[in-house]
């Protein structure tokens, strides 16, 4: 007994007080939002939103300055998860060719093309449920010669094993991107071959392995308003945020169980830009889907509520998006610079 308080005691010793950064600030979003704090957000008059948001964003960020990420499909089809928005799942027929992995050459040269486009960083996305362990080595020299460029690296594969997420990690993977996509009440509506806890566990076990967290949803897909404000709250409560945060639009796609869904007014949209940078005030959050569909007005108003990223490039994963020169001319009309 004595040897174990002992030990305990030689474990409680006082540290010397970590030494702190001179602008530390505990993390803000350490704070539990509840869905009252929410709702009144979401009902303030637009222009009140509109100014808190924008004065929040400066607080934490550049102003006009909006990071840019590069998709690319490496795997594109056949994926065996019924996602009701998904294009790429095998349970519905939308037309959309297959394709098996990429090879790293292909890989490695759309992502030199990338960045001489202006990314800062290349997102690799694949139609998996869950990566092959016989995939990793490919996988891993893809992130790292994409790294040795100087691009920020961004993978999505699906749910991860502990031994895949340390893999990737350990070859430079900076951001793993796994979006809980709906709030965790509608989450079985719009998915049956997962739940909403997969979803957490993968994400639990990219933050263990050190690597940072992208992590977002959709909206459009015939949600209710309570389930957008569920959405929100299950991402800005996870202890800490993600530090990146896309919000999608749907994009409609014929054939999928959601392709008849009707868009979200773009006024709302922008309100839940501005909810969402207003609860999590450090983490990016990007204008990612669905921008090829709105208008540059639409888009400012999102810039205006604290969206600081988009995704460049004239295809997302099998998607339009505005063209290299569309992008170009919209941030010269709003004296935005790429980060
Ligand atoms: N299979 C992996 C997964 O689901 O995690 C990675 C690829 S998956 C296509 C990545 C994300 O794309 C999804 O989580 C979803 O948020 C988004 N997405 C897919 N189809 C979309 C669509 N039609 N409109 C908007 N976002 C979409
Ligand atoms: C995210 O939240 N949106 C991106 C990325 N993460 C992987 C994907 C959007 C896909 C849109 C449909 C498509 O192009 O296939
Ligand atoms: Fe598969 Fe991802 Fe599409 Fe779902 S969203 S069907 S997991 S590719």
């Amino acid at each position: 007994m004595a040897l174990i308080i002992d030990t305990l005691k030689a474990k409680s010793k006082p540290k010397a007080a970590p030494k702190l950064p001179e602008n530390y600030a505990p993390h803000p979003t350490a704070q539990t939002w509840t869905r009252a704090q929410v709702d009144a957000l979401f009902a303030l008059p637009f222009m009140d939103l509109l100014l808190k948001a924008q004065t929040i964003h400066r607080e934490y960020h550049a102003a006009n300055k909006v990071q840019m990420s590069q998709l690319l499909s490496i795997k594109t089809g056949g994926c065996a998860e019924d996602c009701g928005y998904c294009n790429q799942s095998a349970h519905f027929d939308t037309g959309l060719k297959a394709s098996k992995l990429m090879d790293s050459d292909v890989v490695i040269a759309a992502a030199r093309k990338a960045k001489a486009g202006g990314a800062g960083r290349f997102c690799m996305g694949a139609a998996w449920r869950e990566p092959k362990d016989r995939d990793m080595d490919a996988l891993c020299e893809m992130v790292s010669e994409v790294k040795a460029m100087g691009l920020e690296t961004c993978m999505t594969l699906g749910m991860l094993s502990p031994n895949q997420a340390e893999r990737l990690s350990q070859s430079g993977l900076d951001y793993y991107n796994h979006n809980i996509d709906t709030a965790p009440e509608d989450y079985g509506r719009v998915i049956s071959t997962r739940t909403f806890e997969d979803r957490l566990h993968t994400l639990n076990l990219v933050r263990e392995s050190g690597m940072k967290v992208c992590c977002g949803g959709i909206v459009g897909m015939g949600e209710q308003a309570e389930d957008r404000i569920g959405l929100l709250l299950a991402l800005a409560n996870l202890n800490p945020a993600p530090e990146s945060v896309p919000i999608n639009a749907l994009v409609p796609v014929a054939g999928t169980p959601l392709g008849d869904s009707k868009a979200v007014h773009p006024i709302e949209f922008a309100r839940l830009i501005a909810v969402a940078r207003i609860m999590m005030p450090e983490s990016y959050v990007r204008l990612s889907a669905g921008r090829e569909e709105m208008s540059d007005e639409a888009q400012a108003l999102c810039f205006m509520a604290g969206a600081n990223s988009i995704f460049v490039g004239e295809t997302l994963l099998t998607t339009d998006n505005p063209s290299e020169s569309e992008d170009r001319t919209l941030f010269a009309r709003l004296g935005i610079e790429g980060e």
